[in-house]
């Protein structure tokens, strides 16, 4: 039987993140946000500092330190599990220094390979590796696939082979498949439907669909993206029972009362 998976919060310390950016850029209202993500159910707080949607501004190092560094510090020192979300390597070991355990690469390591002798180098730091092709355009170029699962299974090896060159042992690393990274709406579901063959890579497996557009375009089209958090939470329980080893969301609480249904359901 599968494990309650864990809920790790999102905490973006962004001006422009596409569902959340803008309000918790100064520090007293990030570590505020990461509090309340745990109060309401977070096992995990994953601070950004860099969007990663469509046309986001691609911020400097030190401004992605500047934004995400008193959070991640005041969260860790209160005792909270964190994350850091980044593809820079600068910005990981700011952050493992900050009491960090997770490094939340969307790229797997292909946007700055650095990023993977960091995480070797600490020797507790926990790898979470995206599957990606590349930055995001609005046209989404690169979202071509033949079978999406038989190929993200492919790529996610590849990311694997290279985290293990660079020194990042099997027990240090948690697979995600990346959803909306390069995929439309049709490839994620392809992806949610084939979530055992993932499984059967053998790492944990973190999922992040929480208020993605695919969700989005199920509801009214004048629907607020926080709308999106009721469909998130169903497919957290739907998805549980896959093994997975966890869900990223924007609003935990609804995701672990989902869980709680489900766990009431199962045993
Ligand atoms: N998606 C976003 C950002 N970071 N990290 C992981 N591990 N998985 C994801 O799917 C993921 C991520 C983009 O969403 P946001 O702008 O709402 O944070």
């Amino acid at each position: 039987m599968s494990a309650r998976p864990l809920i790790m919060g999102v905490l973006n310390v962004t001006p422009d993140s596409f569902s959340d950016g803008g309000h918790y850029l100064a520090p007293e209202d990030a570590i505020a946000r990461g509090r309340a993500l745990v109060e309401a159910g977070a096992d995990i707080v994953d601070v950004g500092g860099e969007s990663t949607r469509p046309g986001a501004e691609i911020v400097g190092v030190a401004e992605e330190i500047a934004r995400v560094r008193p959070a991640l510090e005041a969260l860790s020192a209160a005792g909270i599990t964190t994350s850091i979300d980044t593809m820079n390597a600068e910005t990981a070991r700011v952050a493992l220094a900050a009491g960090t355990l997770y490094v939340n690469d969307v790229s797997g390591g292909q946007a700055d390979p650095e990023l993977l002798r960091v995480v070797a180098a600490s020797e507790t730091a926990i790898l979470i590796a995206g599957h990606w092709r590349g930055r995001l355009d609005a046209g989404d170029s690169l979202a071509h696939y033949a079978d999406p699962v038989s190929e993200v299974v492919e790529e996610l090896s590849r990311i694997v082979a290279a985290a293990r060159a660079a020194g990042i042992p099997d027990d240090r690393i948690i697979l995600d498949p990346g959803l909306g990274f390069s995929k439309t709406g049709a490839h994620n579901w392809a992806i949610l439907r084939g979530l055992d063959r993932l499984t059967a890579l053998g790492f944990p497996l973190l999922i992040g669909a929480s208020r993605k557009r695919f969700l989005g375009e199920m509801l009214p089209a004048d629907a607020e993206v926080a709308e999106r958090d009721l469909p998130t939470a169903v497919l957290t329980a739907l998805i549980a029972d896959s093994g997975i080893w966890g869900v990223r969301v924007h609003e935990p609480r609804a995701s672990a009362r989902a869980l709680d249904v489900w766990e009431h359901l199962r045993s």
